[in-house]
């Protein structure tokens, strides 16, 4: 896929804690982009992104693995970084790589030991950070108690730009509080949603938090805040600047939802990387210049900087450590005793 400029590119690495179904969102993207036509499952061991033996034999993610969603006239390069601890330099080169990171969190377990550990990670790279509530299909799962546990742990910055419609099992959609719309999608997996009015029984809960969400962005500009204050809200374009340019600075992390293994919140969770995550012309360079320049001197191989493309297992050309060769042959190496073992 071409894109004729960078504002036009989405480098996006998902990060997390184990088994928060970031390999399986990486798949369902891909599916609902209509960039591969079968949804892959981890189980199946056919994702694009996991494809080391080491990776389908242990059904974890050991290197980051990359793909791309051409999505509105846009390219989504998407980096699927492990979530266990001890491949978290591999998460990092991902990061480094990335203009933001999308920080996937279990909607049952909530704030975990990778979650802290890439939201520390990606205070310290300035790095632009989305939380997104994964596997919200699952029993217990719960956005206000969830969304409690990451205020209390990472402050009030991150406020929720979509709420999810039905429950549990019943989980069937989005409503996407910047644009005020609801999305319901197909129960077949498809991926395939339609935009439905807003159903009455939330329209309270959804005026409710967009007031909310508009506060907090007004309180991230002193030009918005003027407004907010004079009229008691804010315009629409206002609101999607406002919030593009505060997620950009780090003054807010918006929060969406899904439930990648039923492809349920994919295609709204494309429009909101599209909308609201940094390109790379919002960011600019490498804060580490020296480590990039020592690895331009020693390409691995040969390979210096390919594109990417949707086998998964092109190079890291932007990954200044460039680990990903060496993390796995050394999580390959059996013989040598020291193969990691994660559970
Ligand atoms: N119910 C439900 N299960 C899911 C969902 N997404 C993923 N899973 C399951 O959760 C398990 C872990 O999914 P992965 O996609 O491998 O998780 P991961 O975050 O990539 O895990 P690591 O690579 O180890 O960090 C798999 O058994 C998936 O089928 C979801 O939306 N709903
Ligand atoms: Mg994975």
């Amino acid at each position: 896929m071409q894109v004729d400029t960078p504002a036009k590119i989405r480098n996006v690495a998902l990060v997390g804690h184990n088994d928060t179904g970031k390999t399986t969102l990486a798949s369902a993207l891909l599916y609902s982009g209509g960039a591969v036509n079968r949804m892959a499952r981890v189980e199946e061991k056919n994702t694009v992104t996991d494809f080391d033996p080491e990776e389908l034999a242990r059904g974890i993610s050991i290197g980051a693995g990359v793909c791309f969603v051409p999505w509105r006239q846009h390219k989504i390069n998407l980096i699927d970084c492990p979530g266990y601890g001890i491949f978290f330099t591999e998460t990092k080169c991902g990061m480094r790589a990335a203009d933001s990171a999308l920080l996937c969190v279990n909607g049952v377990a909530g704030v975990e030991v990778t979650t802290e550990n890439a939201w520390d990670c990606a205070a310290e790279m300035e790095l632009p950070l989305l939380v997104h509530l994964t596997k919200m299909d699952r029993e217990r799962a719960d956005l206000g108690r969830t969304l409690e546990g990451l205020q209390k742990r990472f402050g009030r910055g991150i406020v929720p730009i979509q709420l999810p419609l039905g429950s549990e099992h019943q989980f069937s959609g989005v409503v996407d509080l910047v644009k005020r719309q609801a999305f319901v999608f197909d129960r077949d997996g498809s991926g395939k949603a339609k935009e439905v009015a807003l159903p009455s029984d939330v329209a309270a809960t959804v005026e409710e938090w967009r007031a909310k969400l508009i506060e907090a962005v007004a309180e991230t500009d002193d030009a918005l805040m003027e407004k907010f204050f004079e009229t008691g809200t804010l315009p629409d374009d206002d609101l999607r600047e406002g919030l593009r340019r505060a997620v950009r600075t780090r003054k807010l992390f918006p929060l969406t939802v899904s439930a990648g293994l039923h492809c349920i919140g994919t295609s709204t969770l494309l429009d909101v990387l599209v909308d609201v995550a940094p390109s790379p012309a919002d960011r600019g360079g490498f804060l580490h210049r020296d480590r990039l320049d020592a690895f331009r001197e020693r390409p691995a191989g040969g390979e210096r900087f390919p594109d990417l493309d949707l086998s998964g297992r092109a190079s890291h050309g932007r990954l200044p450590g460039a680990s990903r060769r060496s993390a796995r042959s050394w999580a390959r190496a059996p013989s040598s005793g020291r193969t990691p073992d994660p559970r």
